[in-house]
């Protein structure tokens, strides 16, 4: 039902919100119907959840506000998702935008208290362990995370991130919105820049991301084996291909200089990567002299071929298939694989204008956008222009420290000026035709003041063909005086700006955790997710509502443990010290949100399972004595009473 809140709130008036329910097949109220079928809920439970399904329909209408606002009313669902990267705590989180209400937090490479993300053996599968078992990475640093596409916007299928530490691309679903793969990248460090692609070049009927490409930005000797560490003329680094679906490396392409940013053309054709430090300086000094680098574009169905054809070397020690990218083996346009388009100065960032036909790469040290034209790089690759900077079609002057880029659908673009604290509006056709000589247009439209240090923004679905100029975020770096001081270590502040008018309008800004880097904001209409697991995906599921049971072999002890609320399916398990002890339990619970938790005292085991999931733990009982195990995740009236023992004999 639309009341008067929703239609003043500045929110779409198709909301789907029922509509996603039904389709979801569990909604909120059934989740109170089938607590209150339990009829054990305490006060404090069902207070909260009568308040969470009436909540909707109450609060006075305000008078309508003249501009669209950020405020989300209690009840109400914000509009689009967005998916934030958290630096080095290793994680994603998922916000609500226009709010900036923080939904969920996802564990990548990060491990986690709360959902026990590197304590179970399915994620310490997927994080990968050393062969003493202990986690391979306990650290990690994710910056950028991007959906997968069909027809050129988001299809809600998977999200990737990666992780500049220790080169590794993680893939979440979008239906449990849970990291279920990690490939670590071969023969590259400072893997930064991550994009999937929107269709393939070669079969046009594919029209969706099957390769996800990664930049790097730490060149490196090659093999890294401590043998050739002084020659730093002779470090290069690498472009890398992964496969969508498999997750495993399909190919990687030698480059000059480094790589930082990604991005992909709507064609399936291209990708580009900006270049900062095409002087292969090894200290900072030595990394700003020249005053053009670049913005190196792959030609992907070449590369393919190349690597179809066997044109490819490998480094001792992988298997991966390299193809040679670099400056002096692509002279010739007509069989060149990359293309170094030049630009100023250390740029930083590139991104692909919604109409597809532009990436623009930001100077960093010089105060320019360039826009490069995709057309004239593909030209460029058939021979019918001479230089690769002829590609590009604009270089205007928007201020000091431009790094990201975003756009709206009305052909502006949103660039963060980092020195300068500020977001400046420029129009990409003025752009272009003041480069071609015309004095007379009018290139920025807008600046807006920010707080404090923006380095990425993002606009609502501007990364899609779908972009549709309704809400801009900026990931502003410092926010010095913005919040209640918490002592030297600050938050960053996000803040969420208007740019459905000509004039940006600053509406709203929230505090977060350090420190994200980069975000997609989505159409909530594009994702759907599921809210309880079906049992019989879990091969290990305990799927006999009775089949707790304890089995033994030698010193190996499995118990099989099932949970309804509010009880384990056992009350007690007895173990001898020195037995390896798994335990697998089931959440037989149905309703939504209905999860538990499974906690071991001294044994440094807690994680939680979720209605009809299955998770196990795998520990040596080396310690004798009683052990409660309890429930941590609050679930019932008797959430305190629901344990078990763990009863380790010496
Ligand atoms: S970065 S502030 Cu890691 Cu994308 Cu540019
Ligand atoms: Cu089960 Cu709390």
């Amino acid at each position: 039902m639309k009341n008067d809140n929703e239609k003043n709130s500045g929110q779409s008036p198709d909301n789907s919100l029922e509509l996603d329910e039904e389709e979801q097949g569990i909604s909120r109220r059934k989740f109170l119907g089938t607590a209150a079928l339990v009829g054990l809920s305490g006060a404090g439970l069902s207070v909260g959840l009568s308040s969470c399904g009436k909540g909707e329909d109450k609060g006075a209408a305000p008078a309508a506000p003249a501009q669209p606002s950020a405020e989300v009313h209690p009840g109400q669902l914000d509009e689009y998702y967005g998916f934030w990267s958290g630096g080095h705590s290793g994680e994603v989180r998922i916000m609500g935008i226009p709010s900036g209400r923080e939904i969920k937090r996802v564990p990548v490479f990060n491990p986690d208290a709360m959902s026990g993300w590197g304590v179970t053996n399915e994620s310490r599968a997927i994080l990968g362990t050393n062969k003493d078992g202990s986690l391979r990475y306990t650290t990690g640093d994710t910056h950028h995370v991007h959906g997968s596409y069909k027809d050129g916007t988001y299809d809600g299928k998977y999200f990737w991130v990666n992780d500049k530490i220790h080169s590794r691309i993680a893939r979440m679903r979008g239906d449990t919105m849970e990291t279920d793969k990690i490939t670590e990248l071969p023969n590259v460090q400072g893997f930064h820049g991550i994009f999937p692609d929107k269709r393939d070049p070669v079969k046009p009927e594919v029209n969706y991301t099957t390769r996800v490409f990664c930049g790097s930005e730490f060149r490196l000797p090659q093999p890294n084996n401590g043998t050739n560490m002084d020659d730093t003329d002779a470090y290069y680094s690498l472009f890398t291909c992964v496969d969508a679906e498999t997750m495993e490396v399909r190919w990687q392409c030698k480059v000059d200089g480094n790589m930082d940013l990604v991005a992909t053309s709507y064609d399936g054709k291209l990708a580009a990567s900006n270049q900062y430090n095409t002087e292969k300086g090894v200290v900072y000094a030595n990394m700003m002299s020249a005053e053009r680098d670049s913005c190196v574009f792959f030609n992907i169905e070449r590369i393919e071929a190349a690597v179809a054809a066997g044109k490819v070397s490998k480094i001792p020690g992988s298997d991966v298939p390299i193809v040679d990218g670099t400056r002096a083996a692509n002279a010739d346009p007509k069989t060149a694989v990359t293309c170094y388009v030049p630009i100023p100065k250390s740029p930083h960032g590139v991104n692909a204008s919604p109409d597809g036909k532009y990436f623009v790469c930001s100077g960093k040290l010089s105060p320019t956008a360039s826009v490069i034209e995709l057309e004239r790089v593909l030209h460029w690759f058939e021979g019918h222009t001479k230089e690769p900077r002829d590609a590009v079609v604009a270089e205007p002057e928007i201020g000091l420290g431009p790094l990201h880029t975003a756009f709206d659908n009305r052909g502006s673009a949103y660039t963060t000026l980092f020195l300068d604290s500020q977001i400046v509006k420029w129009n990409i056709d003025a752009a272009i035709k003041a480069y071609a000589g015309d004095k007379n247009v009018k290139v920025v439209e807008d600046r807006i003041d920010v707080h404090y240090q923006p380095g990425h923004l993002n606009a609502s679905m501007n990364e899609t063909k779908e972009a549709d100029g309704k809400w801009l975020v900026i990931g502003c770096k410092f926010s010095k005086d913005r919040y209640l001081p918490v002592g030297p270590l600050h938050p960053e502040n996000e803040q969420t700006i208007d740019i459905s008018g000509e004039k940006m309008r600053l509406v709203h800004e929230t505090s977060v955790w350090p420190e994200p880097h980069d975000f997609i904001i989505v159409k909530r209409d594009k994702i759907k997710t599921r809210q309880v697991y079906n049992m019989d995906e879990f091969p290990l599921a305990v799927k006999d509502i009775n089949g707790s049971k304890i089995e033994r072999q030698g010193n190996k002890v499995t118990i099989h443990l099932t949970s309804v609320a509010p009880a384990f399916g056992l009350s007690e398990f007895r173990v001898k010290k020195g037995d390896e002890v798994t335990i697998i339990l089931t959440n037989h619970d149905k309703v939504e949100d209905l999860g538990h938790g499974f906690a071991i005292p001294k044994y440094n085991i807690n994680f939680i399972v979720n209605p009809q999931e299955t998770k196990s733990v795998t520990f040596v009982a080396d310690k004798p004595g009683v052990y409660w195990c309890y429930c941590t995740h609050f679930c019932h009236a008797l959430h305190l009473e629901m344990r078990s023992r763990l009863m380790v004999s010496p």
